[in-house]
């Protein structure tokens, strides 16, 4: 019997807060441990490994002394990039594993006209085949998906392995209806195991013609709103999957990175000051050394300011009191007297998309990749570009020359570029 270990989204570097990034190092490193441990075969990374394309060197010398030593045992790692791993038009931290060998990107395209041949990468010891197609920035992979030729991949024999980074429509969660997903129909059939990455929660499925889909979730804990989700106590971790001629057992092999606490308060009807007293005095006595902390605040208030309630001195004070992360959800909060914050409380990133949403219908363009929503895509792609710091050592001018570079890049993107 063979195994595989399957993992996605562990979004190395997505963390500042010192303590929560060392944990979220540690549990990269403690899963390809874990790996060698349990024997596995080889290890396929369905994307987003890096938080971003160009991730800091700290981040990278880390993953890599981890990986380095699963490869060390004779176990190969397979990867695609996810949305997160991508670069516009630079090279991407994957891309340079690939070039020295800690991992192998089994995205392997070929156009012939408009329809696109996928390679497939033979493992050498399991005689596993695996195709992949990796994420692009704004959902684009779908262009690849529409030109995929699923005939020559469906007519591969032996045991095959479709790695992606996409929701798939059939199965996208309520919650995240907006998210641009690919229809099923579009991937090839009767592969024995699908390795999905993107989905932030862990999920088996079976669909019509094919088995075994798995999305593993976010391999540590994911952010932003994914930590509400790992405070309430939802389990982050990997997969081990045996198999011979077929999938013969999966197993979720949870990584328990450390406790948490979620307090979730109905403020409705309270006044400001009164609502951050009972919060304060809520957490009096309670142990949240090490811990995660979610606090999700919501309803209206009768009086005073939603800043008013003080959530903020509060999350500052838990910090002083050792707790790994807090993290505040006020975006259900709303005050009679403000009309102004409702972006109150959000992660920044959302906040930034909103004021985007609010503007793209001002401009007036003629392009209608502008326009709508991928107007505000490219507006997003744009902030994260440009709000780039120069690299060590780049010159002014260099870093001025890469900025519109790119920049000019992101706003002639059309479709297929
Ligand atoms: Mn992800």
């Amino acid at each position: 019997m063979h195994k595989l270990a399957h993992l996605a989204d562990a979004h190395l570097g997505a963390h500042r807060e010192p303590r929560l990034q060392k944990l979220e190092l540690q549990t990269f490193d403690s899963a390809m441990k874990k790996c060698v441990e349990l024997g596995v075969d080889f290890v396929l990374i369905s994307g987003d490994l890096f938080h971003v394309g160009i991730p800091d060197l700290g981040v990278v010398d880390a993953a890599l002394r981890s990986m380095v030593e699963v490869q060390r045992h004779g176990i190969p790692i397979y990867a695609i990039y996810g949305s997160h791993d991508y670069t516009p038009n630079g090279t991407s931290i994957i891309d340079i594993l690939n070039t020295v060998g800690v991992l192998t990107n089994v995205f392997k395209p070929t156009f012939y006209g408009d329809s696109l041949r996928l390679g497939v990468t033979v493992d050498e010891k399991t005689g596993a085949k695996i195709a992949g197609i990796s994420a692009r920035k704004i959902g684009l992979e779908s262009r690849y998906f529409e030109a995929l030729d699923r005939g020559a991949l469906e007519a591969e024999r032996g045991f095959k392995i479709f790695a992606f980074h996409s929701g798939l429509t059939e199965l996208k969660p309520e919650h995240l209806s907006a998210m641009e997903t690919v229809e099923s129909s579009m991937l090839p059939k009767g592969f024995d195991y699908y390795a999905g990455g993107h989905i932030h929660e862990r999920g088996e499925f079976t669909l019509p013609g094919m088995g075994n889909i798995v999305f593993p979730g976010p391999l540590f804990t994911g952010y932003g709103h994914d930590l509400e989700a790992t405070a309430k106590g939802e389990m982050r971790g990997f997969y081990v999957v045996e198999f011979d001629e077929h999938v013969r057992s999966k197993t979720f092999i949870p990584m328990k990175s450390f406790e948490s606490v979620f307090r979730e308060y109905d403020l409705t009807g309270r006044n400001a000051p009164d609502a951050g007293s009972m919060i304060e005095e809520d957490f009096r006595g309670v142990d949240v050394s090490g811990k995660l902390v979610v606090i999700k605040a919501f309803g209206e208030i009768a009086g005073g300011r939603v800043s008013e309630v003080g959530l903020a001195d509060l999350r500052a004070s838990l910090s002083e009191r050792g707790a790994t992360h807090v993290y505040l959800n006020r975006s259900g909060l709303k005050s009679k007297e403000t009309t102004g914050s409702i972006f109150s409380g959000e992660e920044p990133s959302s906040i930034e998309r909103k004021l985007f949403e609010g503007e793209v219908g001002k401009i007036q363009v003629t392009e209608g990749h502008l326009q709508g929503g991928r107007g505000v895509e490219v507006a997003v792609e744009l902030l994260r570009l440009w709000r780039q710091a120069p690299k060590l050592g780049e010159t002014k001018k260099d870093y001025t020359g890469r900025m519109v570079r790119d920049g000019v890049q992101a706003l002639e993107k059309k479709e297929a570029s």
